[in-house]
Protein backbone atom coordinates (compact mmCIF):
# COMPACT_ATOMS: atom_id res chain seq x y z
CA UNK A 1 0.00 0.00 0.00
CA UNK A 2 1.08 4.16 -0.45
CA UNK A 3 3.21 4.94 2.27
CA UNK A 4 1.20 6.80 4.47
CA UNK A 5 2.19 8.73 7.85
CA UNK A 6 -1.02 9.70 10.05
CA UNK A 7 -3.06 6.58 9.64
CA UNK A 8 -2.31 2.73 9.58
CA UNK A 9 -4.30 0.25 7.20
CA UNK A 10 -4.69 -3.19 7.57
CA UNK A 11 -7.16 -6.49 6.60
CA UNK A 12 -8.70 -8.06 8.92
CA UNK A 13 -11.35 -10.76 9.98
CA UNK A 14 -11.14 -15.13 9.23
CA UNK A 15 -11.21 -14.36 5.54
CA UNK A 16 -9.23 -10.69 6.19
CA UNK A 17 -12.17 -9.16 3.94
CA UNK A 18 -12.40 -6.13 6.41
CA UNK A 19 -9.89 -3.47 6.05
CA UNK A 20 -9.59 -1.10 9.06
CA UNK A 21 -7.98 2.60 8.54
CA UNK A 22 -6.41 3.35 12.00
CA UNK A 23 -6.20 7.01 12.30
CA UNK A 24 -2.06 7.36 13.76
CA UNK A 25 -1.19 11.04 14.90
CA UNK A 26 -1.40 10.61 18.59
CA UNK A 27 0.55 14.14 19.58
CA UNK A 28 -2.97 16.03 18.20
CA UNK A 29 -4.98 13.32 18.96
CA UNK A 30 -5.93 12.50 15.78
CA UNK A 31 -6.93 16.39 14.93
CA UNK A 32 -8.11 16.34 11.30
CA UNK A 33 -5.30 18.29 9.28
CA UNK A 34 -5.56 18.20 5.64
CA UNK A 35 -2.75 15.25 5.21
CA UNK A 36 -4.22 13.54 7.41
CA UNK A 37 -7.91 14.03 5.51
CA UNK A 38 -5.88 13.23 2.27
CA UNK A 39 -4.26 10.12 3.54
CA UNK A 40 -7.78 9.21 5.14
CA UNK A 41 -9.73 9.45 1.94
CA UNK A 42 -7.03 8.06 -0.47
CA UNK A 43 -7.15 4.87 2.00
CA UNK A 44 -10.91 4.72 1.68
CA UNK A 45 -10.77 5.15 -2.06
CA UNK A 46 -7.73 2.05 -2.09
CA UNK A 47 -9.77 -0.36 0.00
CA UNK A 48 -13.10 0.54 -2.27
CA UNK A 49 -11.39 -0.36 -5.55
CA UNK A 50 -9.91 -4.08 -3.52
CA UNK A 51 -12.28 -6.98 -4.64
CA UNK A 52 -11.20 -8.95 -1.32
CA UNK A 53 -12.69 -5.75 1.48
CA UNK A 54 -16.55 -6.03 2.18
CA UNK A 55 -16.66 -3.26 4.16
CA UNK A 56 -14.17 -0.55 5.56
CA UNK A 57 -14.09 0.26 9.58
CA UNK A 58 -12.35 3.88 10.56
CA UNK A 59 -11.32 4.01 14.25
CA UNK A 60 -8.75 5.98 16.44
CA UNK A 61 -6.92 5.36 19.55
CA UNK A 62 -7.93 4.72 22.97
CA UNK A 63 -7.89 8.19 23.95
CA UNK A 64 -8.95 9.80 20.43
CA UNK A 65 -11.13 8.70 17.46
CA UNK A 66 -10.50 12.11 16.33
CA UNK A 67 -10.28 15.68 18.25
CA UNK A 68 -11.78 17.68 15.93
CA UNK A 69 -10.26 19.74 12.46
CA UNK A 70 -6.48 20.93 13.49
CA UNK A 71 -7.30 24.09 15.02
CA UNK A 72 -3.64 25.22 14.86
CA UNK A 73 -4.02 24.89 10.69
CA UNK A 74 -6.81 26.57 10.98
CA UNK A 75 -5.52 29.31 12.90
CA UNK A 76 -4.90 31.83 10.22
CA UNK A 77 -7.20 30.70 7.26
CA UNK A 78 -9.01 32.84 5.33
CA UNK A 79 -12.21 32.25 3.40
CA UNK A 80 -10.91 32.20 0.08
CA UNK A 81 -8.55 29.32 1.42
CA UNK A 82 -10.74 27.65 2.77
CA UNK A 83 -12.68 27.53 -0.25
CA UNK A 84 -9.21 26.75 -2.39
CA UNK A 85 -7.89 24.12 0.22
CA UNK A 86 -10.66 21.86 -0.37
CA UNK A 87 -10.50 20.11 3.42
CA UNK A 88 -14.31 19.20 3.21
CA UNK A 89 -13.96 18.45 -0.19
CA UNK A 90 -11.62 15.90 0.41
CA UNK A 91 -13.50 14.43 3.42
CA UNK A 92 -16.70 14.07 1.89
CA UNK A 93 -15.13 11.53 -0.28
CA UNK A 94 -15.51 9.28 1.79
CA UNK A 95 -19.43 9.30 1.69
CA UNK A 96 -19.16 8.34 -1.64
CA UNK A 97 -17.48 4.94 -1.20
CA UNK A 98 -19.99 2.58 -2.40
CA UNK A 99 -18.99 0.13 0.51
CA UNK A 100 -19.66 0.28 3.48
CA UNK A 101 -17.71 2.38 6.16
CA UNK A 102 -18.36 1.71 9.98
CA UNK A 103 -16.80 4.04 12.79
CA UNK A 104 -15.59 2.34 15.81
CA UNK A 105 -15.29 5.59 17.92
CA UNK A 106 -13.05 4.99 21.45
CA UNK A 107 -12.21 8.49 22.85
CA UNK A 108 -13.11 11.58 21.57
CA UNK A 109 -14.94 12.38 18.47
CA UNK A 110 -15.09 16.19 19.02
CA UNK A 111 -15.90 18.41 15.94
CA UNK A 112 -15.04 17.07 12.67
CA UNK A 113 -14.09 14.16 14.66
CA UNK A 114 -17.79 14.00 15.46
CA UNK A 115 -18.66 14.70 11.78
CA UNK A 116 -16.27 11.92 10.38
CA UNK A 117 -18.14 9.76 12.46
CA UNK A 118 -21.32 10.62 10.66
CA UNK A 119 -20.26 10.24 7.70
CA UNK A 120 -19.81 6.75 8.08
CA UNK A 121 -22.68 4.67 7.48
CA UNK A 122 -22.89 2.80 11.24
CA UNK A 123 -21.30 4.22 14.11
CA UNK A 124 -20.50 1.68 17.05
CA UNK A 125 -18.95 3.54 19.94
CA UNK A 126 -17.05 2.39 23.11
CA UNK A 127 -18.37 2.98 26.27
CA UNK A 128 -15.77 5.47 27.30
CA UNK A 129 -16.34 7.41 23.92
CA UNK A 130 -17.55 11.11 24.18
CA UNK A 131 -19.13 13.07 21.43
CA UNK A 132 -19.15 16.97 20.51
CA UNK A 133 -19.69 19.93 18.69
CA UNK A 134 -17.56 22.48 20.19
CA UNK A 135 -16.95 24.76 16.89
CA UNK A 136 -19.01 27.38 19.20
CA UNK A 137 -16.49 27.54 21.86
CA UNK A 138 -13.60 28.08 19.39
CA UNK A 139 -15.61 30.79 17.15
CA UNK A 140 -17.25 28.88 14.41
CA UNK A 141 -19.71 26.43 13.51
CA UNK A 142 -19.66 23.02 12.47
CA UNK A 143 -18.74 22.79 8.78
CA UNK A 144 -18.40 18.79 7.43
CA UNK A 145 -22.46 18.26 8.24
CA UNK A 146 -22.59 18.32 11.85
CA UNK A 147 -25.75 20.98 11.88
CA UNK A 148 -27.90 18.20 9.28
CA UNK A 149 -26.81 15.29 10.46
CA UNK A 150 -27.30 15.92 13.95
CA UNK A 151 -30.56 17.38 13.04
CA UNK A 152 -31.67 14.64 10.66
CA UNK A 153 -30.87 11.33 12.94
CA UNK A 154 -31.39 12.76 16.38
CA UNK A 155 -33.96 15.54 16.14
CA UNK A 156 -34.07 19.51 16.04
CA UNK A 157 -33.96 19.37 19.94
CA UNK A 158 -30.77 17.79 20.25
CA UNK A 159 -29.35 18.98 17.40
CA UNK A 160 -29.69 22.70 18.81
CA UNK A 161 -28.64 21.32 22.04
CA UNK A 162 -25.44 20.11 21.24
CA UNK A 163 -24.17 22.48 18.40
CA UNK A 164 -24.99 25.20 20.63
CA UNK A 165 -24.01 24.66 23.85
CA UNK A 166 -20.64 23.04 22.69
CA UNK A 167 -21.22 20.19 25.40
CA UNK A 168 -19.72 16.78 25.19
CA UNK A 169 -22.00 13.71 25.43
CA UNK A 170 -21.55 10.39 26.34
CA UNK A 171 -21.72 6.87 23.78
CA UNK A 172 -24.24 5.83 26.20
CA UNK A 173 -26.38 9.48 25.53
CA UNK A 174 -25.48 8.70 21.52
CA UNK A 175 -27.03 5.77 21.49
CA UNK A 176 -30.21 6.96 23.23
CA UNK A 177 -30.90 9.57 20.80
CA UNK A 178 -30.04 7.01 17.78
CA UNK A 179 -27.03 8.51 16.89
CA UNK A 180 -24.51 5.20 17.30
CA UNK A 181 -25.91 1.85 16.62
CA UNK A 182 -23.97 0.15 19.70
CA UNK A 183 -22.12 0.87 23.20
CA UNK A 184 -19.33 -2.28 23.63
CA UNK A 185 -16.67 -2.04 26.37
CA UNK A 186 -14.18 0.01 24.89
CA UNK A 187 -11.25 -3.10 24.35
CA UNK A 188 -13.72 -5.20 22.73
CA UNK A 189 -15.09 -2.03 20.45
CA UNK A 190 -12.61 -3.03 16.88
CA UNK A 191 -13.13 -6.70 17.46
CA UNK A 192 -17.00 -6.10 17.44
CA UNK A 193 -16.70 -3.59 14.62
CA UNK A 194 -14.79 -6.24 12.80
CA UNK A 195 -17.61 -8.73 13.51
CA UNK A 196 -20.26 -6.89 12.43
CA UNK A 197 -17.87 -5.83 8.52
CA UNK A 198 -17.61 -9.49 8.33
CA UNK A 199 -21.23 -10.22 8.55
CA UNK A 200 -22.05 -7.21 5.96
CA UNK A 201 -19.13 -8.78 4.03
CA UNK A 202 -20.87 -12.17 3.59
CA UNK A 203 -23.60 -10.95 1.35
CA UNK A 204 -23.21 -10.17 -2.15
CA UNK A 205 -21.30 -6.82 -2.70
CA UNK A 206 -22.97 -5.82 -4.90
CA UNK A 207 -26.41 -5.95 -3.62
CA UNK A 208 -24.54 -4.40 -0.69
CA UNK A 209 -23.69 -1.79 -1.98
CA UNK A 210 -27.34 -1.40 -3.78
CA UNK A 211 -28.73 -1.35 -0.11
CA UNK A 212 -26.55 1.28 0.92
CA UNK A 213 -27.30 3.43 -2.04
CA UNK A 214 -31.29 3.30 -0.94
CA UNK A 215 -30.60 3.81 2.63
CA UNK A 216 -28.70 6.81 1.82
CA UNK A 217 -31.91 8.14 -0.55
CA UNK A 218 -33.22 8.17 2.46
CA UNK A 219 -31.58 11.42 4.03
CA UNK A 220 -31.87 12.87 0.76
CA UNK A 221 -35.61 12.97 -0.92
CA UNK A 222 -39.19 12.53 0.33
CA UNK A 223 -40.55 9.49 1.23
CA UNK A 224 -42.19 9.40 -2.27
CA UNK A 225 -38.96 9.41 -3.59
CA UNK A 226 -37.37 7.62 -1.84
CA UNK A 227 -39.90 5.09 -1.70
CA UNK A 228 -39.55 4.90 -6.21
CA UNK A 229 -36.25 4.46 -5.64
CA UNK A 230 -36.11 1.94 -3.22
CA UNK A 231 -38.27 -0.25 -5.59
CA UNK A 232 -36.80 0.62 -8.53
CA UNK A 233 -33.74 -0.63 -6.94
CA UNK A 234 -35.68 -3.67 -5.75
CA UNK A 235 -36.59 -4.81 -9.34
CA UNK A 236 -32.91 -4.32 -10.46
CA UNK A 237 -31.46 -6.95 -8.03
CA UNK A 238 -33.50 -9.26 -10.46
CA UNK A 239 -30.82 -8.38 -13.09
CA UNK A 240 -28.03 -9.45 -10.84
CA UNK A 241 -26.72 -12.92 -10.64
CA UNK A 242 -26.71 -12.96 -7.03
CA UNK A 243 -30.44 -12.27 -6.82
CA UNK A 244 -30.92 -15.66 -8.34
CA UNK A 245 -27.91 -17.47 -6.39
CA UNK A 246 -29.26 -16.12 -3.36
CA UNK A 247 -33.03 -17.15 -3.33
CA UNK A 248 -32.04 -20.37 -4.97
CA UNK A 249 -29.73 -21.62 -2.58
CA UNK A 250 -32.82 -20.69 0.17
CA UNK A 251 -35.03 -22.68 -1.77
CA UNK A 252 -32.35 -25.45 -1.85
CA UNK A 253 -31.35 -25.06 1.67
CA UNK A 254 -27.53 -24.70 1.14
CA UNK A 255 -25.84 -21.56 1.50
CA UNK A 256 -25.37 -18.74 -0.87
CA UNK A 257 -22.01 -18.65 -3.06
CA UNK A 258 -22.13 -15.27 -4.07
CA UNK A 259 -19.98 -14.38 -7.25
CA UNK A 260 -20.57 -10.19 -6.50
CA UNK A 261 -22.39 -9.91 -10.18
N1 LIG B 1 -6.48 20.67 16.73
C1 LIG B 1 -5.16 20.76 16.93
N2 LIG B 1 -4.54 20.19 17.99
C2 LIG B 1 -5.31 19.54 18.88
C3 LIG B 1 -6.70 19.43 18.73
C4 LIG B 1 -7.29 20.03 17.59
N3 LIG B 1 -8.61 19.95 17.34
N4 LIG B 1 -7.18 18.75 19.77
C5 LIG B 1 -6.14 18.42 20.54
N5 LIG B 1 -4.99 18.90 20.01
C6 LIG B 1 -3.64 18.79 20.55
C7 LIG B 1 -3.42 19.75 21.68
O1 LIG B 1 -3.10 21.03 21.19
C8 LIG B 1 -2.30 19.08 22.40
O2 LIG B 1 -1.08 19.34 21.71
P1 LIG B 1 0.13 20.14 22.45
O3 LIG B 1 0.49 19.26 23.61
O4 LIG B 1 1.16 20.23 21.38
O5 LIG B 1 -0.45 21.43 22.88
C9 LIG B 1 -2.57 17.60 22.22
O6 LIG B 1 -3.46 17.51 21.11
C10 LIG B 1 -3.27 16.98 23.42
O7 LIG B 1 -4.43 17.75 23.70
P2 LIG B 1 -4.78 18.28 25.17
O8 LIG B 1 -3.54 18.54 25.93
O9 LIG B 1 -5.76 19.40 25.02
O10 LIG B 1 -5.49 16.96 25.76
P3 LIG B 1 -6.60 16.91 26.91
O11 LIG B 1 -6.73 15.45 27.24
O12 LIG B 1 -6.29 17.86 27.99
O13 LIG B 1 -7.95 17.43 26.21
C11 LIG B 1 -9.60 17.55 24.45
C12 LIG B 1 -8.56 16.69 25.18
C13 LIG B 1 -10.78 17.86 25.36
C14 LIG B 1 -10.07 16.74 23.24
C15 LIG B 1 -8.93 18.86 23.99
O14 LIG B 1 -7.75 18.56 23.31
C16 LIG B 1 -9.78 19.71 23.09
O15 LIG B 1 -10.69 20.37 23.54
N6 LIG B 1 -9.48 19.71 21.77
C17 LIG B 1 -10.15 20.54 20.81
C18 LIG B 1 -11.53 20.03 20.51
C19 LIG B 1 -12.23 20.95 19.54
O16 LIG B 1 -12.56 22.07 19.81
N7 LIG B 1 -12.52 20.41 18.33
C20 LIG B 1 -13.27 21.12 17.33
C21 LIG B 1 -12.35 21.77 16.36
S1 LIG B 1 -13.24 22.74 15.18
C22 LIG B 1 -13.77 21.65 14.03
O17 LIG B 1 -13.62 20.46 14.15
C23 LIG B 1 -14.45 22.22 12.82
C24 LIG B 1 -15.00 21.12 11.93
C25 LIG B 1 -15.09 21.58 10.52
C26 LIG B 1 -14.90 20.46 9.53
C27 LIG B 1 -13.71 19.60 9.79
C28 LIG B 1 -13.23 18.87 8.60
C29 LIG B 1 -11.96 18.07 8.85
Amino acid sequence: TASFEMIKTEKKGAKQNVAVVTLNRPKALNALCKQLVVELSQAVEDFSKDDSVGAIIITGSDKAFAAGADIKEMLNKTYSGNFKDGLLVELEKIKKCKKPVVAAVNGYALGGGCELAMLCDIIYAGDKAKFGQPEVTIGTIPGAGGTQRIARSCGKSKAMEICLTGNQFTAQEAEQMGLVSKVIPADQLLDETVKLCEKIASHSPLIISMCKESVNVAFESTLEQGLRFEQRAFYATFATEDRKEGMGAFVEKRSPNFKNN
